[in-house]
């Protein structure tokens, strides 16, 4: 399975399935889990200075002999010298995510890293493929944390019409049937996030996992879509105060002012009531915290089976 799979032979891993860089809990402990599982595990760089950045890499060359990614966002403060690192590193895969990467591609390019940036819309990923990157991680509007506003059932096949380069799905995408969904949009690989989050050996407090496990379908809400930067979140005290100074008219700068600090607030120090609890839409699915092995052995599994299912709805 996968031998042929395009994404599977450019970045030299086993299963087409990436899992999501997210800032403060997408660490080098997740992130090589996931890859000596098959997939590709991605550190998430988030707003995290340098030298961290740093000895988070070097950890995961620690624990996994397999291909690695870390994801920078391009709204980090320290974004110049976190790609820096990642270049001096050689990182196999750079994933970036809130912004356009192509300044940084060629110092990328050099060292043999292959860029996918995470896009929103068709007009970047076709962008984008001008300036050279390798695929692109088409993620929808389902996904937490810093989003766009297009579905994923929408994006993916135009954003596959529009490239030709592989696409990788992500949003809304939490077991064998998203996946296959994913496939059948033309995707040739996903990227999942909040299943990795209700997963062992990710590091999110206690209570940020337990408010995901009880999270249902309409459990989650986005902010800060009159500053320009929505975020999908768990709905909680956070977020009714900030849409309390939406309303109110609050200033881009009282708005972003009042939400700096609170995802780490809710992912280590557990205030899951006055942190922001990023999550996607998909995490009513999840019920149980797993090994990261087992979720994708279970993954990789079902896929046989969701396609049967469609094989018998087709006859
Ligand atoms: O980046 C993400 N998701 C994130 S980043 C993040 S860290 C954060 N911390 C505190 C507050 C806010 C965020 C949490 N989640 N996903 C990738 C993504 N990129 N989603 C959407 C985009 C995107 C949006 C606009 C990419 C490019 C873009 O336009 C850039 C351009 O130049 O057109």
């Amino acid at each position: 399975m996968f031998e042929e799979n395009p994404i599977c032979k450019l970045l030299n891993i086993k299963y087409p399935i990436f899992q999501g860089g997210m800032a403060w809990i997408g660490t080098a402990e997740l992130a090589s889990a996931v890859s000596n599982a098959g997939g590709l595990g991605i550190i998430g760089a988030g707003h995290m200075p340098p030298d961290l950045l740093r000895a988070e890499i070097q950890k995961a060359k620690r624990w996994t002999d397999k291909p690695f990614g870390v994801n920078i966002m391009l709204m980090s403060p320290f974004v110049k010298e976190v790609m820096q690192v990642v270049v001096e590193e050689r990182v196999p895969v750079v994933t970036t995510g809130a912004g356009n990467p192509a300044e940084y591609l060629p110092a990328l390019k050099e060292v043999g890293s292959k860029v996918i940036p995470v896009v929103a819309s068709v007009a970047l990923a076709k962008r984008l493929v001008r300036s050279g990157v390798d695929a692109v991680i088409a993620e929808g509007t389902e996904s937490g944390g810093h989003i766009g506003d297009i579905t994923t059932m929408a994006l993916v096949p135009q954003v596959v019409d529009a490239v030709d380069v592989p696409v990788i799905a992500a949003g809304g995408i939490g077991d064998s049937r998203g996946i296959l969904a994913a496939f059948a949009l033309g995707a040739s690989g996903v990227q999942m996030g909040s299943r990795f989050v209700v997963s062992e050996e990710c590091i999110a407090h206690p209570n940020y996992k337990n408010l995901v496990l009880k999270a249902k379908d309409r459990s989650t809400v986005v902010t800060g879509r009159s500053t320009g930067h929505p975020v999908r979140v768990l709905a909680n005290k956070m977020t009714r105060e900030y849409a309390e100074l939406e309303t109110n008219q609050a200033s881009v700068e009282e708005l972003e002012k009042f939400g700096a600090g609170r995802l780490n607030m809710a992912t280590h120090k557990g205030d899951v009531e006055n942190g922001s609890v990023m999550i996607g839409q998909i995490c009513g699915m999840f019920h149980e915290i797993k090994p990261v092995a087992t979720i994708i052995e279970e993954l990789v599994g079902g896929i046989a089976a969701a396609g049967e299912r469609v094989h018998n709805t087709l006859k």
